[in-house]
């Protein structure tokens, strides 16, 4: 199979099935495409275009078929790997992490907004000023703190499901958010957030994009430049 994914700083939709595939020990080729733009004349639109019609990563091809869309990717590759338990074995708590991936995947659209993944940068100060200026922005934290207490509480932990699951590669890139721009999470979920954080697959994911060394300037609302340079 192959990913087809952006840069790794700055791409947490494909982050998603990169990590799970990865953690869950499910071989695949990586192909990293470039975010040059997004407009319809830059290569990474124009090496995509031969890949999936919807021309946005993540793409995973398997064979002939072209899986596009993050949670569809999750569920093809539940479906193929049963024996994995992508999602957790039991009905409930299957029914429950679908609905809380499905929530990520339609709602937390302020969070997102304002404060978008960017692993090789620290904006504690723009998180600072969004956090007292943009309501929005804090009911999304709010909503997550209270989802991953309830599922944490339900499953007992350690991951939200127990055993590593989908729900957990999902939530990944928005834990890293919450760090960038330094966004306050009660004391209690800090060990979660670190858990998260740790899985071997994030950190590889981390390391790479730090790796990249790649500065986007129409990724970066909040930097003229990467951090370190004058
Ligand atoms: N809902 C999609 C969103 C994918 C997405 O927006 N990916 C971004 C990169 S992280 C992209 O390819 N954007 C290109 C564009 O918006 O034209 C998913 O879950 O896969």
């Amino acid at each position: 199979m192959k990913l087809y994914i952006g840069n790794k700083n700055y791409s947490p939709w494909a982050m998603r099935p990169w990590v799970l595939m990865r953690q869950a020990g499910i071989p695949f080729e990586e192909v990293l495409v470039r975010m040059d733009s997004f407009g319809s004349g830059s290569s990474f639109k124009q090496t995509l275009a031969s890949v999936s019609s919807a021309g946005k990563v993540p793409a995973l091809v398997d064979g002939e078929l072209v899986v596009w869309d993050s949670l569809a990717i999750a569920e093809y590759l539940a479906d193929r790997h049963p024996e994995l338990a992508l999602w957790p074995r039991e009905r409930a708590a299957r029914a429950w992490a679908r609905s809380a991936c499905a929530e990520l995947h339609s709602g937390f659209s302020a969070l997102r907004g304002a404060c978008g993944m960017n692993l090789e940068a620290q904006l504690p100060e723009v998180g600072a000023i969004v956090w007292r200026d943009r309501p929005d922005v804090r009911a999304d934290v709010e909503r997550l703190v209270e989802l991953w207490r309830r599922l944490l509480e339900r499953s007992g932990g350690p991951l939200l499901f127990g055993d590593f699951s989908i729900a957990d590669a999902f939530f990944a890139p928005t834990v890293l958010r919450l760090r960038t721009y330094a966004l306050p999470l009660p004391k209690d979920l800090e060990p979660f957030a670190q858990r998260l954080a740790q899985l071997p697959a994030v950190q590889q994911w981390v390391r790479e994009a730090l790796a990249e060394r790649d500065f986007l300037p129409f990724m970066e609302p909040y930097r003229a430049r990467p951090r370190g340079e004058p």
